[in-house]
């Protein structure tokens, strides 16, 4: 396993490379130009720019979360080919400079959402939280104010402002479009980018579905062992693959992570380790990644992934605001460091035990 951590670029994280380099068995990030929007060409000297902003720092960059798609694409709209070339071009233009993971999803909309970007605990951290019974009593402009009033003014992935604004209209282009639907785009756009990926060797990993039931009537794809599956049978190519997000997978209680992983064996290509505690009904806040914080043992987790041999990048995933740090919610620097820490003595005490 490859140890990373995600940075937001110069501009866009409160976090410097330098900083990341000097948490414990740290050797690339996973980035993105933050500031392109889905469907873009994303432009070569910028590539080449954070490549070695990175390199600077002593660091590689070990994968880019996300390359967006375009929603036309998602929706099979006439104009998703152009948006397919586009997303080629990106590929190539990484692929050149030897980037050879990226990591998407195929929400409808917007990425992952919660109810509370900063529910206090007792501790007095505070947490990213999700509770079925308010969001279900919240309309999609509510749910945009809430996440608004809470990000500390920073950009949530995936909730673009320009796009936002157009909410409207972008409900309706999925007025017609079924769980069914939404994965024979997605077979489409695979099938369509895998010669690319092939050529470069660069391995698509799909990011689950957050939280992992439809939220807004919108389909969801990528929510438990089925749809994972599915989505690998779409296109049989050894370039297209998963993001194992043990926290989005495991909002879901009846997901069993261990099995999951266990059964997609050469199928993942990335890893977001994080934990969550139930409590109640589609109802959950995010944890600490130590297992007694939350409901997820790691323990059993890491051991399957060791089990099945996976040596791609795993990246600690949301974590608590503590020690009064101020950055985008779940991204602050000194919980997902602790993390990272946690995870290390879990794999040093897995892999040693396992020679035994
Ligand atoms: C999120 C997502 O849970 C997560 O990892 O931060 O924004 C994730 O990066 C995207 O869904 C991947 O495209
Ligand atoms: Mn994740």
């Amino acid at each position: 396993m490859k140890m990373t951590f995600r940075w937001f670029g110069d501009n866009f994280d409160t976090i410097t490379p330098e900083q990341i380099r000097q948490i414990p068995a740290v050797k690339g990030v996973i980035t993105t130009l933050y500031d392109t929007m889905p469907g873009e060409v994303w432009d070569v000297a910028a590539i080449q720019k954070i490549k070695s902003r990175v390199e600077s720092a002593g660091l590689e960059i070990s994968g880019i979360e996300s390359v967006n798609i375009h929603d036309a694409i998602k929706a099979a709209t006439p104009d998703r080919d152009m948006y397919i070339e586009n997303y080629i071009k990106c590929l190539e233009r990484l692929g050149e400079e030897k980037i050879e993971l990226v990591c998407y999803n195929f929400m409808p909309v917007f990425d992952w959402t919660r109810s509370d970007l900063a529910k206090p605990r007792p501790d007095g951290s505070n947490v990213l939280s999700y509770d079925a019974a308010i969001v279900e009593n919240m309309n999609f402009e509510d749910m945009l104010e809430s996440l608004g009033s809470k990000s500390e003014g920073f950009i949530l992935p995936g909730w673009e402002p320009e796009r936002m604004a157009r909410n409207k209209e972008l409900f309706e282009t999925y007025a017609d479009i079924d769980e069914a639907k939404l994965r024979e785009n997605l077979g489409y756009f695979l099938k369509a980018i895998m010669p690319t990926c092939e050529k470069y060797n660069i391995k698509m990993a799909i990011h689950p579905d957050d939280p992992a039931w439809s939220v807004f009537g919108l389909p969801r794809i990528v929510k438990n062992k089925e749809d994972l599956h599915a989505l690998c049978d779409l296109v049989d190519s050894p370039c297209n693959g998963v993001t194992l997000c043990t926290g989005s997978l495991g909002s879901n209680p009846d997901n069993d992570l261990p099995e999951i992983i266990r059964s997609l064996k050469g199928k993942i290509h990335f890893a977001h380790i994080r934990n969550v505690k139930y409590l109640g009904d589609r109802k959950f806040d995010e944890a600490a990644h130590l297992s007694e914080d939350g409901s997820l043992d790691m323990y059993e987790i890491i051991k399957a992934f060791v089990d099945i041999g996976f040596n791609g990048a795993v990246r600690p995933d949301h974590g608590r605001m503590v020690w009064g740090e101020k950055s985008m919610p779940g991204y602050g620097l000194y919980d997902r460091a602790m993390g990272i820490c946690y995870l290390n003595g879990l794999l040093e005490a897995i892999r040693k035990g396992g020679k035994k």
